[in-house]
């Protein structure tokens, strides 16, 4: 089993081939688990996008920062509803409860990548360093590689039926 992310300085990680393998590190190893993590695709001309993901921190945690080589910024964003709009703004951390999977995903928090320094193609591959806290206040980053999608891998894999296509991309 190929660990795909590692604590900070691992630029083995740069390795394609690790890819897929994002999220499937062992709990035991890793403060914060990853798992279905994701970017959505950009179109060329736009600055922002989002990451999503899948959290859990086995003993507790948060999320304090984002960072990554294609964003000149990047944020903790949440998503909610003021009034009748939806809007989205900047937060200094995500609690990590333990144990508890906390869901980065659209229409939740996310990760803002801002200011994009080049489109993100679906299929390629976008580096984004997370900071964590542990319950006793001690940072640690987590270097992930993730893969670039126009949805969900999580939804696609659920949504999956015998008679669909093996790809279902739908084009906007
Ligand atoms: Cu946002």
């Amino acid at each position: 089993m190929l660990i795909n992310s590692l604590i900070s300085g691992a630029r083995a990680l740069l390795l394609p081939a690790l890819l897929f393998t994002v999220g499937l590190a062992s709990a035991q190893t890793e403060p914060v688990k990853v798992e279905a993590a994701w970017v959505r695709a950009t179109v060329p001309g736009q600055q922002g996008t989002g990451a999503f993901m899948n959290l859990t921190a086995p003993d507790g945690g948060r999320l304090v920062g984002v960072s990554s080589p294609v964003a000149g910024v990047a944020e903790l964003h949440e998503m909610k509803m003021e009034g009748e709009v939806m809007r989205m703004r900047a937060i200094s951390a995500l609690d990590l409860p333990a144990g508890k999977t906390v869901q980065l995903k659209p229409g939740s928090y996310h990760l803002m990548l801002m200011d994009l320094k080049r489109p993100l193609a679906k299929d390629s591959t976008v580096p984004v360093t997370l900071r964590f806290q542990n319950a006793k206040g001690v940072e640690s980053k987590l270097e992930l590689i993730l893969p670039v999608a126009t949805a969900s891998p999580a939804a696609a894999a659920s949504a999956k039926t015998p008679a669909a296509p093996a790809k279902m991309d739908h084009k906007h």
